[in-house]
């Protein structure tokens, strides 16, 4: 068992703990930003490295005894810029709002200027650092925004490219929070380009996806492209800025001395981890499962009568709009947590509900894929939902849905031998 001394220490952070342990292990976790990291990037994470200051750069620092965090953050670099084809990338963002706001800031005069920021809407699958009312990106900068038609919940690039010409924003932001569809990040380069505009994209959710090619590439057509490591790329939590060389100095600026202190160098060397193995052939066949997966999981649901918003999916998530089946999204989320199914609250492209209790909910496949799960289970996991929420007071088929959660989460190990 490990976290020996941690029990002997502080036994109400070691139980917590080991019941979160449990939690993941005894459950189907489908939020689509979530994932279970591979043991050596825990590993990582938890060695000596969270001990030491390292303000500054690789070969730069304003610390002594920096020799083997310049290994670890130059080879984290190095891997970052081989699997995403990036000209320059800093490894140091400590989160995706980081990152958003570090590369926002490298774009334009530290946002002093007025800029203009042209993303899209929250309530459309948006998130909050792309111009949200609520966010630095919408407090410091004039926000507009773009949505997905409502025929068919796609993103339309001809009424983007109307938005874009009537805002003449500084920055457009493409990439998006819950999107089950391909985005054209070349599309968005073009619009970027026709109206004078930087192209970020924020591809935290499908970063494992355009790595492995199995989405469009965003880099050859973005100024800048921002993404978490801990979702489909399955990293520790954190994020990395890729950019073109002409911003490099700005974005290093913008992150350390601009909005960072000193860079969580234990969790720099476990994305460095997470980069070596994104570059094997397992990974890539992982990242093709994901995507089977959700197709799979989207067939089981329909067939079983709930269909996702927008009939399907093409990338690790879906919407369902839970209100079809008279249920709103947090009865749906609450429902399936009682039989350890995690999903989270979701609005829906033109919803009529609030965000705090929303019509749908959002599932995704990059955890249950993690876990060796394949499209038989999925086939069985898609007839477990819905027959728990299409029949919410039925007792014994929540018990029923419960057992076999159990069981199948236990056919797929997480973790042995912690
Ligand atoms: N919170 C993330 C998600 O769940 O999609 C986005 O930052």
């Amino acid at each position: 068992m490990l976290w020996k001394e941690l029990e002997r220490i502080d036994p109400e952070i070691a139980s917590a703990a080991k019941k979160e342990l449990a939690r993941q292990r005894d459950g189907l976790e489908l939020i689509p930003s979530e994932n279970f990291t591979y043991r050596a990037v825990l590993e990582a994470a938890s060695t000596v490295f969270t001990n030491k200051y390292a303000e500054g750069y690789p070969g730069k620092r304003y610390y002594g005894g920096c020799e083997f965090v310049d290994v670890v953050e130059s080879l984290a670099i190095e891997r970052a810029k081989k699997l995403f084809g990036a000209e320059h990338v800093n490894v140091q963002p400590n989160s995706g709002s980081h990152a958003n706001m570090e590369a926002y800031m490298a774009l334009t005069d530290w946002l002093k200027k007025g800029d203009k920021i042209l993303g899209m809407n929250i309530f459309h699958g948006g998130h909050l650092t792309h111009g949200h009312s609520v966010s630095f990106s919408g407090k410091l900068m004039k926000a507009s925004s773009y949505g997905v038609s409502k025929d068919d919940f796609h993103l339309d690039y001809d009424e983007i490219r109307k938005i874009a010409e009537r805002e003449k924003p500084t920055i457009i932001v493409s990439g998006a929070s819950a999107y089950p569809w391909e985005i054209d990040f070349k599309a968005f380069r073009e619009i970027a380009d026709a109206v004078g505009a930087f192209h970020v994209a924020d591809i935290a959710h499908i970063a494992g996806l355009v790595a492995t090619k199995n989405h469009k590439d965003s880099v050859p057509y973005t100024d800048i492209t921002t993404t978490t490591t801990h979702k489909t790329l399955r990293g520790p939590r954190g994020a990395i800025i890729l950019s073109k060389k002409e911003h490099s100095e700005a974005v290093d600026k913008a992150v350390f001395p601009g909005c960072q202190g000193g860079p969580l160098e234990h969790i720099i060397a476990a994305k460095a981890v997470c980069f070596k193995i994104a570059m094997t052939g397992e990974f890539s066949q992982y990242q093709r499962q994901i995507v089977k997966n959700a197709k799979a999981l989207a067939s089981s649901l329909i067939e079983n009568g709930i269909e996702p918003v927008g009939g399907g999916t093409e990338n690790h998530l879906m919407l369902i709009d839970v209100t079809k089946i008279g249920l709103t999204g947090s009865q749906a989320e609450k429902l399936l947590g009682e039989v350890n199914i995690t999903v989270n609250k979701n609005v829906i492209p033109y919803d009529q509900r609030k965000p705090f209790d929303p019509s749908g909910i959002r599932i995704g496949t990059p955890a249950i894929t993690a876990r060796g799960m394949g499209e038989s289970e999925m086939k069985h996991i898609g007839s477990l939902i819905s027959r728990l929420l299409k029949d919410p007071a039925n007792t014994q088929a929540k018990i029923h849905v419960k057992n076999e959660v159990l069981e199948v989460s236990r056919e797929f190990p997480l973790y042995e031998g912690i």
